[in-house]
């Protein structure tokens, strides 16, 4: 199967799973929660899924999701009153003690506040995002007030870690968030203990949010390269 159809697959049965009418759910960001979006969308047409509500993690999320119909809500509407049932995203990485590095598509302020809000933080993935260990493969996103960056900067380095500034496409500018901030892509040079280094990174002054989510415990589906789905 190729890699687009296993993430359709698996985010389809993360819906199927794991949302249930009236549930009040989270929409996650990027390639693979995409499908989870469209597969609720399905179900709310054909009337199989009635009364949700949704709260979005971006802005691409939430155009999305309005295009195809389905009830949106603010993390702070009477409604939801902040807190979902089912939050289900995608992730950039999987330890093996399932810690998570998250925001390649620098929605993770959103991404986290919503999973970290959920009853159940369902993670969609293919096997491809299985590691042992996190902090010096896929670069782990750091979002920083611009004002900040210098500070930032020098305390990254006092931890021995290195980073880039992330560019637009074009490379014509930063990344600008959703929220305003910039996103620093931050490596260290061994793997790091993903809820110390949460807790540490999130007290730096000019810290906005950074990228491991390793403080909640996920569902984690697998698409395995054949298509079959292990829950971890
Ligand atoms: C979001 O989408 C992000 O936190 C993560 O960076 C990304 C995973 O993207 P994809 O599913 O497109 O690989 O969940």
């Amino acid at each position: 199967m190729t890699k687009d159809e296993l993430k359709k697959i698996v985010a389809y049965e993360a819906v199927d799973k794991f949302v249930k009418s009236g549930q009040k759910i989270g929409l996650g960001t990027g390639s693979t929660a995409i499908w989870a979006i469209r597969r609720v969308a399905e179900h709310l047409k054909s009337g199989k899924l009635k009364n949700i509500l949704a709260v979005t993690t971006s802005l691409e999320t939430e155009i999305e999701a309005e295009r195809l119909g389905i009830p949106l809500r603010s993390l702070n509407s009477n409604d939801i009153n902040g807190h979902v049932d089912v939050a289900i995203d995608g992730a950039d990485e999987v330890s093996s003690c399932l810690s998570l590095v998250k925001g390649g598509g620098a929605a993770l302020f959103m991404e986290k506040l919503v999973a970290y809000n959920a009853d159940k933080f369902v993670v969609v993935v293919d096997e491809s995002k299985l590691v042992p260990s996190i902090g010096t493969g896929f670069p782990v996103p750091v979002e920083v007030v611009p004002v900040a960056r210098a500070v930032v900067a020098r305390r990254l380095k006092s931890m021995r870690a290195d980073f880039t500034i992330r560019v637009g496409t074009g490379k014509c500018g930063p990344v600008i968030t959703d929220n305003g901030n910039i996103i620093f892509d931050v490596l260290f040079k061994t793997p790091v203990d993903g809820p110390d280094m949460e807790r540490l990174i999130n007290s730096i002054p000019g810290v906005y949010e950074n990228g491991f989510f390793s403080l909640v415990r996920p569902i984690v589906l697998v698409a395995k390269s054949d298509g079959a789905i292990e829950h971890l």
